[in-house]
């Protein structure tokens, strides 16, 4: 949920969502070490022993002017469902994750349900930005694939990532900001702009 913080900078939350290992920590610390922003908080992350997210990773990037996103990991282990819900609260966009490897299709597809389940009525409505990330892996199941065991038809911009390397996630991050923005401050432009940026998007998959 937008807020004005203490010093009156404008907040927007964007959460990564996806299955356990698909990249979401990965994919914010390739985007930590690219971004050029004015405000740029340390990351926190919540993690047990063996690097794997127990809780969240979090950390702010403030742009021009007076806007802060605050991005937030969420666990994917199946066992760490309340601390998904709760990070999920107030979401203004969403990054989903997917793991292209062939073994995590059903896990990709737990997530995007349990998503769905956890946002309601808001699921048709806040922005999702998909990303196909681990496309460098040999075996990674074609992206025509994953739209259709994923049901990934809807109205949400797809990008193909390589979190590792950094490729794709700049743009992933963009779209989503952008869609938050226009989702709580512009809804008038939002809906057609987030379809225009599916259809643009989505021209590559066909
Ligand atoms: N090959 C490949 N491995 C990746 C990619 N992105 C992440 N990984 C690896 O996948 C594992 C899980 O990544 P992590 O970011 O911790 O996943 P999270 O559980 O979603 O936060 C790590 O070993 C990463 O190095 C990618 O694009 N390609
Ligand atoms: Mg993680």
């Amino acid at each position: 949920m937008v807020y004005r913080d203490s010093q009156g900078r404008i907040r927007f939350k964007i959460v990564f969502w996806g299955p356990s290992l698909s990249g979401k920590t990965t994919m914010l610390k390739a985007l930590y070490n690219r971004l050029r922003v004015k405000i740029k908080g340390k990351i926190k992350s919540i993690e047990d022993p063996s690097g794997r997210t127990l809780f969240f990773d979090y950390v702010p990037f403030g742009l021009r002017g007076n806007v802060v996103f605050d991005v937030y990991t969420v666990p994917g282990q199946r066992r760490h469902r309340r601390q998904r819900k709760i990070i999920l609260q107030g979401a203004d966009a969403i990054i989903f994750v997917v793991d292209s490897s062939p073994d995590a299709l059903a896990e990709n597809i737990y997530s995007f349900r349990e998503l769905k389940e956890f946002l309601g009525q808001e699921f048709d409505e806040i922005p999702i930005v998909v990303a196909l990330n681990k496309r460098d892996l040999d075996d990674a199941l074609p992206e025509r694939v994953l739209v259709k065991a994923l049901r990934l038809d809807g109205p949400w911009p797809i990008h193909k990532t390589i979190a590792t390397e950094g490729l794709g996630v700049k743009r992933v991050f963009q779209d989503a900001a952008q869609l938050s923005i226009l989702y709580r401050a512009f809804p008038n432009e939002y809906e057609r702009f987030r379809r225009s940026l599916a259809l643009e998007t989505r021209e590559k998959f066909r």
